[in-house]
């Protein structure tokens, strides 16, 4: 590393000691970027990743709620407005008990270069609350969001600030924060992506993380003329984006054996098909159960516990071709690498954000798989809320086939404009610093053309 890297991540590190999260996605993209800025010392002059790494604004809120014995409880809640060079500030918001300052921050710098990728005008954020949504009641997940959206309300507008869904947020909590925003501005505006259909939601926006994943693992393949079809998948997760990955990897003939939840996880030798999976939504989205259930209905597949002191993740441990973690953060460590690797996989697309820890990353770069970075492969999400967004705008909705074919367009362009900027700046195949520099250099000029702000 060049010298100028290494004094930026020693600050970095010196400024925020107890966020090693964050530390960490800052130091894979400012590692992408030493040959950018070797070639380019008028964006070092401009301190333009400097700026970057600040949080333009950090919004931290109380959030008090009754819960359905009467008790008062209390909450933290966050929104991170992290840069606005080419858009509104977008981005989820994830409600996890382990949501701090520093998750959020590396979730809202990650958003900033995917949503460049995108190619649509969107801002990076993210924001959320360490309230644990399982166990809870309709009703007292109902007055969290309403108390979460009475102080957030204030930051947020259509074109000020984005919210959508992440872990622990989905179309249930959208629909109450939404009522209560609404209820509080006295406006029905597109403040929220992740809608229902009936209320300004776009078609396929709950498919379009998952979908999109796999289809940068399509175009990935096909740089080798290869594609899904008799392909062997390991998913983790078994949330929103690993349910629409696990579907659209069906469509797309090939064949899935492994989901998850932070309990365990669960692997079916014949393949989850689509009645297994139609089970599997039902028992997430409906009944709000546990994976473990999936083999009382289906016995011949197998479930076991992930004992989270262990070193290694099973689920990683199985014969495959590829591999789309979907759950969380830092999922995939050195161990669990070379254990893919060992095991014959040799497409990795990330569904979830950061799911490989640094070690990790290097194996597979260092083996040449195919390996599409989280803000890469999963930029679908964010990019159908960009096409939600303009629907709204224009007070009207396309098809779920014309969202669909803009969703696999917008991938394709990430696909391309990841391969043309590794190769420009050297790395051929690398879709780490692919991302990296495509999705800092929009960003930048932007910056540069804005003056010291
Ligand atoms: P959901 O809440 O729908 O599902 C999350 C899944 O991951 C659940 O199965 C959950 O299990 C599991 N999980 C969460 N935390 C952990 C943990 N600490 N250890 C093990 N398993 C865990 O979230 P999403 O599917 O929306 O999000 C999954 C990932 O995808 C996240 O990294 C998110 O940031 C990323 N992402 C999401 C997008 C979206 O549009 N929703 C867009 C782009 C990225 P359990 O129920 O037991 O907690
Ligand atoms: O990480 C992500 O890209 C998301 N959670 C989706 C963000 C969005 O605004 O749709």
């Amino acid at each position: 590393m060049s010298a100028y890297v290494d004094e930026l991540l020693a600050a970095v590190k010196a400024k925020n000691p107890a966020q090693p999260e964050f530390i960490q996605a800052v130091e894979e993209v400012a590692e992408s970027l030493d040959v950018v800025m070797e070639k380019h010392p008028e964006y070092r002059a401009a301190k333009v990743l400097e700026r970057i790494i600040e949080p333009e604004r950090v919004i931290l809120f109380r959030v008090p709620w009754v819960d359905d014995q009467s008790n008062v409880q209390v909450n933290r809640g966050f929104r991170i407005e992290m840069n606005s060079a080419i858009g509104p500030y977008k981005g989820g918001l994830r409600f996890h008990p382990s949501v701090n300052l520093g998750i959020l921050k590396f979730l809202a710098f990650e958003q900033v270069f995917k949503n460049a990728l995108t190619t649509l005008p969107m801002g990076g954020g993210k924001g959320g609350s360490d309230f644990d949504p399982k166990g809870k009641s309709d009703n007292e997940v109902m007055r969290f969001c309403q108390s979460f959206m009475s102080e957030l309300q204030r930051h947020i507008g259509p074109n000020t600030d984005i919210p959508a869904g992440d872990i622990g947020v989905g179309g249930r909590e959208i629909g109450f924060l939404f009522g209560q925003y609404k209820r509080l501005r006295n406006e029905f505006t597109g403040v929220l992506t992740g809608k229902g259909l009936n209320w300004g939601g776009s078609l396929i926006r709950p498919e379009a993380t998952g979908y999109g994943a796999v289809y940068f693992a399509a175009n990935m393949l096909e740089t080798r003329k290869e594609s899904l079809k008799g392909k062997t998948c390991l998913v983790s997760g078994s949330g929103n984006v690993a349910q629409y990955a696990t579907e659209k990897i069906l469509d797309m003939g090939g064949k899935v054996v492994t989901l998850s939840d932070s309990g365990g996880y669960i692997y079916d030798a014949d393949g989850i098909d689509r009645e297994k999976l139609a089970f599997i939504m039902d028992l997430k989205n409906v009944r709000r159960g546990r994976i473990k259930e999936y083999t009382d209905k289906y016995p011949n597949a197998v479930y076991a516990s992930i004992d989270p002191t262990q070193d290694f993740n099973p689920l990683w441990n199985q014969k495959a071709d590829c591999a789309f973690p979907s759950a969380t953060q830092n999922e995939i460590n050195e161990k669990d690498a070379q254990n893919l690797l060992n095991n014959g996989v040799y497409v990795v697309s990330e569904g979830a954000n950061m799911p490989t820890t640094p070690e990790g990353v290097k194996l597979f770069l260092d083996k040449g798989i195919l390996y599409g970075p989280g803000k890469a492969a999963n930029a679908g999400g964010v990019a159908v809320s960009g096409l939600e967004m303009s629907q709204n705008s224009m007070r009207f909705s396309w098809s779920r086939e014309e969202v669909d074919k803009k969703l696999q367009s917008i991938m394709k362009d990430i696909h391309t404009a990841c391969v043309d900027a590794a190769d420009r700046f050297g790395t051929p195949g690398n879709y780490v610093n692919g991302a990296n520099i495509a999705g800092f250099i929009k960003v930048a000029d932007a910056m540069m053309d804005q003056g010291i702000v």
